[in-house]
């Protein structure tokens, strides 16, 4: 008769590996521009069951969890080879963030983390969390994660007081990561900092968002764009908005750069997050806008409102109501995997196309910023159609 220990390791095992094989079904798409898929493409249940428990009878009789993981969200993404490979925030159940790699052949399911969750060195001043890389291969040959970098505000006795830095670090096989120096800027706390993936006016290139403290992004006007001469260490002077904030928009409280810009004829396509408030509390969507392939700086087309929303499921979690990306992987043969997580619990992926992201950026009107404006919009289309529809 198999003992309690045998029994629960087999169910489990046999659990985990059906949440792997599952195959994932492309929903169909009302709007368009985008299709989702039915299930989450990494969870914390995707968690290898050598990183939870022991699997030593003599030491865990009763097969129970030793290292719990929360959830996987947050991931940046990037193709190597032919294969997808995102690097997640993976939480414990005692709240520490880490990454984790999982690869994929299809990148719409089957995605496994590798047997161990990366070993991430530290600086001089140890993190306490780490968590949302992005990830940029850059020409100059290395593939950069530049992530978000959190220890506690020495300055005030509140324990939920921190300071966000952007740290970064570089590889170029996903495994052995060379720690540099966290990113200098004139801003008081940094978070959502992405590279660039071209060297502009032959330096590096960094979107930032600049915050006066490690939740209000406050006078920081937006997402910008800060040049340094090198990497080690790297240091940006000056931050030009790109993408500033507005009222009475999906990201009047704050945004974000999502994920390093997909390179167009059209121009530089960049996903990004927005924040709006609520009576429940801060809303996330994902957005898009673009700008000037030779000025990176120049905001050059800006759809309004939302392109990702979280909805049904993905509106409940850790933090509910979050839509957040930081991992996008555009194909060579136009394929884009967007990699969006839902209420910081799961990730999720949409697949669309290059050319479908570009006429989306590019035909969908503006926000005007007023309801009165927003009929006007409308109204336009309705005659339009009624025009076409009566020819
Ligand atoms: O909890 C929602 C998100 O909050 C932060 O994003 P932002 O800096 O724009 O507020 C990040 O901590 C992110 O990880 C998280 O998903």
């Amino acid at each position: 008769m198999p003992t309690l220990f045998e029994e629960r390791y087999e169910t489990i095992n046999r659990k985990y590996e059906a949440l792997i094989n599952r195959k994932n079904e492309k929903l169909f798409s009302d709007n368009g521009i985008y299709e989702r898929y039915a299930y989450p493409v990494l969870t914390g249940d995707h968690a290898p069951l050598i990183w939870r428990y022991d699997l030593n009878p003599e030491t865990n009789p009763f097969f129970m969890e030793r290292l719990g993981v929360n959830a996987a969200f947050n991931s940046g993404a990037i193709e190597i080879d032919g294969t997808f490979y995102l690097v997640a925030r993976m939480e414990g159940n005692d709240r520490k963030s880490f990454f984790a790699v999982a690869e994929s052949k299809s990148g719409v399911d089957g995605f496994r983390l590798w047997d161990k969750p990366v070993v991430m060195p530290e600086t001089e001043e140890p993190d306490t969390n780490v968590y949302d890389m992005r990830l940029t291969k850059h020409e100059d040959g290395w593939i950069y994660g530049v992530f978000c970098t959190e220890r506690k505000d020495p300055n005030s006795s509140d324990l939920s007081s921190a300071v966000a830095q952007a740290g970064i670090a570089r590889t170029k096989d996903l495994k052995t990561w060379e720690r540099l120096p966290d990113l200098k800027s004139p801003s008081a706390q940094q978070r959502n900092v992405v590279l660039h993936p071209e060297f502009v006016n032959g330096k590096y290139a960094f979107y930032t968002r600049p915050q006066d403290s490690f939740i209000d992004a406050g006078s920081g006007g937006g997402i910008g764009l800060g040049l340094s001469k090198s990497m080690n260490p790297a240091v940006v002077e000056e931050e030009t908005i790109v993408d500033y904030r507005a009222y009475h928009t999906i990201k009047e409280v704050k945004n974000g750069q999502g994920s390093a810009p997909i390179k167009t004829p059209q121009g530089w396509l960049h996903i990004a997050h927005g924040v709006r408030n609520t009576a429940a509390g801060l809303r996330y969507v994902v957005y898009a806008f673009m700008t000037d392939l030779e000025h990176p700086e120049k905001l050059t087309h800006s759809p309004g409102g939302h392109l990702i929303a979280p909805v049904g499921e993905e509106r409940v979690g850790d933090v509910s109501n979050v839509a957040f990306i930081n991992g996008v992987i555009a194909r060579d043969n136009g394929d884009v995997y967007l990699y969006y997580a839902s209420s910081d619990t799961r990730l999720h992926v949409a697949t669309t196309t290059v050319d479908r992201l570009v006429d989306y950026v590019i035909n969908t009107p503006e926000d005007p910023l007023r309801s009165y404006a927003c009929v006007q919009q409308r109204i336009e289309l309705v005659e339009k159609n009624v025009t076409y529809l009566n020819k």
